[in-house]
């Protein structure tokens, strides 16, 4: 079915979670939605607040405008506009339109009768970025532990928070959060390489099948995962990549104080070598 006329095929009313029929439309290519309003109202007052926040800034230079999380000082208070209230809101907007986004994808989902690993998959994603600006703030009982809004000054947090913990990559939930990434990576490469090498064949060669893709990969590692396995993997490193990153950065700090290197001497305190 040509694509068009599959969408005038499902466009159809129904599968909202909320608002009924009153955002149930389309505006061009996007379905708007309840969730479609909240997004767009939030990312429209948040971005407008970043907008505002480097206007009373001493700099429009892109890469060094950023909003500051308040002093530690504040606690776990509201603090002025002026001294990270501005970065409070923001990140509330920036919840809300994440959460929005994933609740859109929710009723997407819906209308169309497919399953939710879409909107769970980016449920990750925004539970890395909650893990950031509010599990660990509120486990280290401010919110001036959060990232700054700037593309150099988040780098540089990323950086300080890393050497406060004298060598981050010895955190074992960064190790992991990195293995996964590559891993990602690798799988992606192989499984783009291998379904352009089958149905994307030079002229004149004949496009290959599934079968041809199982048999590359008993040939070369005696095993394939298959069609839908390759799928089911990808899935699940992606989200194992997110899910370790969000842990590695919440136990730095509420859970572990001292440098991570520190953190291996478990190892040289097993009974076994005594
Ligand atoms: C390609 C999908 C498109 C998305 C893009 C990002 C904005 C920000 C805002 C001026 C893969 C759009 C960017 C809307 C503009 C203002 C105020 C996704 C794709 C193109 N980072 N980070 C980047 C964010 C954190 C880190 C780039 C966001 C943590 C490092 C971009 C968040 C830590 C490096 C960016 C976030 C961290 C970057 C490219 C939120 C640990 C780089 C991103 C909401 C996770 C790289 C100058 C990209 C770079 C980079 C955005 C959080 C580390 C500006 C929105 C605090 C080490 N980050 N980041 O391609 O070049 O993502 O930085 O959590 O080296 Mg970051
Ligand atoms: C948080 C982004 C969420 C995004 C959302 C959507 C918009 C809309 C609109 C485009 C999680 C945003 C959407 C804004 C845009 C349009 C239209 C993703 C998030 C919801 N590290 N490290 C990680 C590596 C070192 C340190 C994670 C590697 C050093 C700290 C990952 C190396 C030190 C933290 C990772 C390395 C250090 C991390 C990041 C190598 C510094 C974190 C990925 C090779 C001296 C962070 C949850 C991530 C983390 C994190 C990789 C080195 C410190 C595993 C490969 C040794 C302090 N590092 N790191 O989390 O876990 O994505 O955050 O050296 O906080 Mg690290
Ligand atoms: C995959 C796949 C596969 C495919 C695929 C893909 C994965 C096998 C079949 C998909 C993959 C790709 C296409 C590859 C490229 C993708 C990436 C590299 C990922 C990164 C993507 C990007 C960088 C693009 C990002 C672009 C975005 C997010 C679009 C931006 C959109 C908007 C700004 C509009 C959003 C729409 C909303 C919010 C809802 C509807 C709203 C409107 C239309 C706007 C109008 C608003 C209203 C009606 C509401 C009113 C607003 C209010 C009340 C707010 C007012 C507030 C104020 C403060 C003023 O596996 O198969 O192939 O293709």
């Amino acid at each position: 079915m040509a694509m068009l006329s599959f969408e005038r095929k499902y466009r159809v009313r129904g599968g909202t979670l909320l608002g009924g029929d009153l955002f149930d439309f389309w505006v061009g290519p996007f379905y708007v939605g309840f969730f479609g309003v909240t997004s767009a109202f939030f990312a429209i007052l948040g971005t407008l607040l970043i907008v505002w926040g480097a206007s009373q800034g001493d700099t429009w230079n892109l890469w060094q405008i950023s909003i500051a999380p308040p002093d530690i000082s504040y606690g776990l208070a509201l603090a002025p506009l002026m001294e990270g209230g501005l970065w409070q809101i923001i990140t509330i907007c920036a919840l809300g339109a994440f959460i929005s986004w994933a609740l859109r994808q929710v009723e997407i989902s819906r209308k169309l009768g497919m399953g939710y690993h879409i909107p769970v998959a980016f449920g990750v994603a925004i539970f890395a970025y909650a893990s950031l600006v509010v599990i660990r703030p509120v486990l280290l009982g401010a919110w001036g532990h959060g990232f700054p809004y700037g593309i150099l000054s988040h780098l540089d947090w990323v950086s300080n928070v890393g050497y406060q913990y004298l060598h981050f990559h010895y955190n074992p939930a960064h190790m992991l959060a990195v293995s996964f990434f590559f891993t990602t990576t690798l799988a992606l490469s192989l499984h783009g390489g291998l379904v352009l090498s089958a149905i994307n064949p030079g002229k004149g060669e004949t496009v290959k099948t599934a079968e041809h893709e199982n048999t590359f990969f008993r040939d070369f590692i005696g095993y394939s995962i298959g069609e839908l396995g390759i799928h089911r993997l990808g899935l699940f490193l992606a989200l194992n990549a997110g899910f370790w990153s969000a842990i590695c950065i919440i136990i730095s700090g509420p859970f572990w104080t001292r440098g991570w290197p520190e953190w291996w001497n478990w190892w040289l305190e097993l009974p076994i070598w005594a």
